[in-house]
């Protein structure tokens, strides 16, 4: 890989692996996979999705809804999630197979109690920046290879934002598992081809 690349491994957590609170399934399958692939990169950062207690998106937050509804939010509309990856938690430690120690940085998202943030970029009310995307600019960065959970939420929110921020960006796709609520599978994969993000196998880097 070029010293200009980037692996972005996002929320290869507890709670989103098989047995966990919001878990994707077969999640725990980009486990080594991504291992194999983040010592290729000389950059590597993690995201890890980190809530407050009673997040807005945690669907116990609203009386009467259940997960996988939506609510209208002055932000627009919110999928409503079981409680998961609340700060400090085991459910929002990382992967206990994750073996990624070169990882240079990580970006926590979605700690603000009103606004959920799929992106590693900008949260869901859409101006709220991370900060990640200067990060990579003052680091030299021109590409983004996205990797990790969920292929349909933050990985695509996080490849879109990436790509609007004007990286060359790619989703791995065997590296990545995806929720697939409600079609989100599909119309993730129409988003991010429509925005020019590249959907690559692991097997085209080599
Ligand atoms: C995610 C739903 C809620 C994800 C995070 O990591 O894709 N999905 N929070
Ligand atoms: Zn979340």
């Amino acid at each position: 890989m070029r010293p200009t690349d980037l692996l972005l491994v996002i929320d290869v957590q507890n709670d989103f692996l098989p047995g966990g609170a919001l878990a994707v399934p077969r999640g725990d399958e980009v486990v080594p996979l991504i291992n194999a692939l983040a010592p290729r990169f000389a950059n590597v950062i993690l995201t890890q999705d980190w809530h407050t207690p009673g997040h807005v998106s945690f669907a116990s937050a609203h009386a009467g809804r259940k997960p996988f509804e939506t609510v209208e939010l002055d932000y627009g509309t919110q999928v409503l999630w079981p409680d998961h990856c609340v700060m400090g938690t085991r459910g929002a430690a990382f992967a206990d197979g994750l073996a990624v120690t070169h990882a240079q940085a990580i970006v926590r998202k979605g700690y603000h109690a009103h606004t959920d943030s799929y992106s590693a970029f900008v949260e869901a009310d859409r101006k709220t920046p991370t900060g990640l995307a200067g990060m990579l600019r003052e680091r030299g960065i021109a590409a983004v290879y996205c990797c990790g959970l969920a292929t349909d939420f933050c990985v695509a929110w996080s490849a879109l934002d990436a790509r609007a921020a004007g990286f060359e960006t790619y989703v791995i796709e065997d590296a990545c598992r995806a929720i697939d609520t409600a079609g989100s599978l599909a119309q993730a994969r129409e988003r991010l081809a429509a925005a020019g993000v590249r959907l690559i196998d692991s097997g085209a880097l080599r």
